[in-house]
């Protein structure tokens, strides 16, 4: 460790715990969020000094930025990996500079002695909750389904896929065609869009997206297409963000599998006790509710993001 930078707060000259925190990106509601989850959580009227970073999406520019804090030698980095695999080295980097890393929200490849702890939600269990729904509602009626994948190679990607196929197996929810919409509202309508095309709005009756964000783009492209979302085509998807639930409500989405965004506590109580040498759990899971359009509308006014 070491390298911790005398307090700027006056506050009697307690050192900051110095920070490196490697985000995503800014894809998504979700995100977002998130984002301003770590922010408080990593303030220094908490004790930190956040370096932040937001790498676009862009795998190794995450990777560099994980680099530039080792350099920095920062007391410890968090990251919330965009993709699951690639991580071996820059782990293994920071673990010879004694530099403890800290993962939320996504899941590496990676064995799980070259970081701390991890911090976030089920993924699978989000697609397995997904695709319950999916197979209670449809069961034996041929369905055409068409899938809104997030990013390819990100741990929610590859987790809700497996979980939702998992749930609808042996029903008659036939997924006719799955791309990547990159969990954003632009990558979930141009997805959408091709799908109209190539299959016709009658040619689809499910959409399964992957986050809420990308159901809000392909809800676009199927209104644009002179069908209404909802009821000719059934949309489910996941987060629970303010504008997916609001879109719930409104008929428009029929049933949101919640991931809570708001672990930047959690990820700021594990950074402290790790750097004070107390023993933590290895995973720490972040647990999910599911909301139909009737409880949405119950709980809408009451939602933190
Ligand atoms: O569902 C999506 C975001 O990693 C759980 O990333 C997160 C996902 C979230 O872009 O909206």
């Amino acid at each position: 460790g070491g390298g911790s930078s005398e307090g700027g707060d006056g506050g009697g000259g307690d050192e900051l715990i110095t920070v490196g925190f490697a985000q995503t990106g800014s894809e998504s509601g979700w995100r977002s969020a998130n984002t301003e989850s770590m922010k408080t959580a990593f303030s220094t009227e908490n004790g930190f000094e956040l370096t932040f970073n937001a790498a676009d999406n862009d795998t190794a520019a995450q990777i560099a930025a994980v680099r530039d804090f080792i350099n920095q030698g920062v007391d410890a980095i968090v990251i919330a990996p965009i993709v699951e695999d690639g991580w071996d080295d820059v782990l293994q980097e920071a673990a010879d500079a004694e530099i403890p890393v800290i993962l939320e929200d996504r899941t590496v490849s990676s064995s799980d002695d070259l970081f701390a702890s991890w911090v976030g939600l089920d993924f699978k269990k989000e697609g397995v909750m997904a695709g319950e729904w999916a197979a209670e509602t449809f069961g034996d009626t041929p369905t055409k389904m068409v899938v809104l994948e997030g990013t390819t190679g990100s741990a929610p990607a590859n987790d809700r896929a497996e979980g939702f196929d998992e749930a609808i197996d042996g029903t008659a929810i036939e997924k006719i065609d799955s791309q990547t919409g990159d969990f954003t509202r632009d990558g979930g309508k141009t997805v959408m869009e091709g799908f109209l095309q190539k299959y016709g709005a009658d040619g689809i009756d499910l959409v399964y997206a992957h986050n809420d964000d990308m159901a809000l783009g392909a809800i676009e492209a199927i209104e644009a297409a002179g069908a209404v979302p909802g009821v000719d085509i059934q949309i489910v998807s996941i987060d629970a963000v303010k504008d997916g639930m609001q879109a719930l409500v409104d008929g428009k989405i029929n049933f949101i599998v919640e991931c809570n965004p708001l672990l930047g506590e959690l990820a700021a109580g594990l950074v402290k006790d790790v750097l004070a040498g107390d023993e933590v759990e290895k995973k720490v899971y972040v647990s999910d509710q599911t909301f139909t359009q009737e409880q949405a509308a119950e709980v809408l006014d009451d939602r933190l993001y």
